[in-house]
């Protein structure tokens, strides 16, 4: 110990005429390393790694174990032989790599899949260690296989569970290019085009982005950039000089144009086929009010409405335009044929627009009451489906403006995700819903994709 100590005290007196004595690639404490990285064991590394490595060492310190603590015949621990099949919950006798599926909130068979394949059931989709981090909207490929837009990414999910990212990385940016090449900042709505191809609102990028059924991302609108002096842009305008403020949903119309929520903006605006950008109705950013106090809520004329964030659009075959706004819990809509005279009006919902309290009530027009609607999709029978997001419900509502509520309802306290059979099953905060194939439909709930399959 002296021996040691006054090794210490040697090391110590030579670094006060400056650490001559440190072998070079080494060091003795933080402040020898540079940027965020720590001195760990005489090297500087990364906070992350040097995670990795202690949790690597309490795991080895574990007691090695593998036993049934639940007594469902399969065992679980790190003391188990490799290759035996390991309970992935060792707490519930439903729940063993052995088991069926079953329509219940447990994933029976340990694949990271819970209900898959079940009728009649709400199911969680996604096994496997690749998956999406926080999923905001979905839309369905009749070559069976769902898109998924998550943070930064585009993610193509087959119906078995497995998932892949078309284009994107973890991080953002703005660029194009040929898969993880390709950036996204917080990309929203998607809309699928005839070829394969899906287009992006590229929120947060403040553009409108092509990704191509082999992955290569394109620009069709908008500036992409996440610069400060390009937040808050507007203008109409041919490729290049158009401008959105955090484009959230898009919609191909019957005569190919594209249709597009300007959330930041709060304004609908239209990409025409050659990629000249007008302004269909809105006047202007929710928040800005006009002389008379206006704010964010007005009916009429289409260019003298107001929305107050605008969500997400859908667009019918005579190309009437239907617009789902959170802060006013209404779904708009709007019918551009008429040109000069086209108005806005409100199909369903009824909100006190300075608060933007909504309600939760089945009826007609007004008398219906949404709580923060997102998401929007056609039912087979051209009904709009409405992902209701702060009622944790799917609503349906028919083109006459009669709303009824079709999975979920209103929870009391935080809302719960639960998976089961379709009247018990519950959801939390559902973003967006596409629908499957044979009547099924898909939601994202909570950044999860969850599948209703009847
Ligand atoms: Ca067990
Ligand atoms: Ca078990
Ligand atoms: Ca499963
Ligand atoms: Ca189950």
């Amino acid at each position: 110990m002296l021996r040691l100590l006054s090794g210490i005290g040697l090391v110590l007196g030579v670094c006060a005429w400056g650490c001559s004595s440190r072998e070079a690639g080494t060091c003795e404490r933080d402040s020898h390393c540079t940027g965020a990285e720590v001195c760990f064991e005489k090297k500087c590394i990364s906070m992350k790694d040097r995670k990795a490595i202690e949790d690597k060492r309490a795991e080895e310190a574990k007691p090695k174990v593998c036993e049934d603590k639940d007594g469902d015949g399969a065992r679980a621990g790190s003391g188990c032989p490799a290759g035996e099949a390991l309970d992935c919950n060792d707490k519930e006798k439903e729940q063993a790599p052995t088991r069926t599926e079953l329509c219940d909130a447990l994933d029976n068979d340990c694949d990271g899949m819970n209900n898959e394949g079940l009728k009649g059931c709400v199911q969680t989709l996604l096994g496997g260690p690749l998956k999406p981090l926080q999923a905001h909207s979905v839309v369905f490929d009749p070559a069976g296989f769902v898109l998924l837009s998550d943070n930064h990414r585009v993610w193509k999910v087959r119906l078995d569970g497995t998932a892949e990212v078309l284009a994107g990385h973890e991080l953002s940016h703005a660029a194009d290019g040929h898969g993880a090449e390709a950036r996204f900042s917080y990309p929203r709505g998607l809309a699928r085009l005839a070829d394969g191809s899906v287009l992006v609102a590229d929120c947060k990028n403040n553009c409108v982005r092509k990704v191509s059924p082999s992955g290569d991302v394109s620009t069709l609108a908008g500036h992409c950039s996440t610069a400060t002096k390009e937040v808050g842009q507007f203008a109409d305008g041919g490729p290049g000089a158009a401008r959105f403020y955090c484009p959230s949903d898009l919609a191909v119309a019957p005569d190919g144009a594209v249709i597009v929520v300007d959330q930041g903006n709060a304004r609908i605006r239209r990409i025409d086929p050659g990629g000249q950008v007008t302004t269909l109705a809105g006047v202007g950013p929710a928040d800005v009010q006009d002389d008379a106090g206006q704010d964010g809520f007005l009916d009429g004329p289409a260019l003298q409405a107001r929305f107050n964030d605008p969500q997400a659009v859908l667009v019918d075959g005579k190309g009437v335009i239907y617009v789902s706004e959170s802060f006013n819990c209404r779904i708009r809509r709007l019918d551009p044929s008429k040109g000069d005279k086209a108005e806005v009006t409100t199909l369903a919902g009824e909100s006190d627009t300075w608060l933007g309290i909504g309600g939760y009530q089945d009826g007609a027009g007004k008398g219906a009451k949404f709580n923060y609607p997102h998401g929007l999709a056609w039912d087979a029978d051209g009904n709009l489906l409405v992902a209701d997001t702060g009622n944790s419900a799917v609503r349906v509502v028919t083109p006459a403006g009669k709303v009824r509520t079709l999975y979920g309802k209103p929870q009391e306290g935080k809302p719960l995700s639960v998976d089961g059979p379709i009247p018990q099953a519950r959801f939390d905060a559902i973003s967006d819903i596409a629908p499957g194939p044979n009547g099924s439909l898909f939601v994202v709930d909570a950044g999860q994709l969850r599948w209703i399959v009847p």
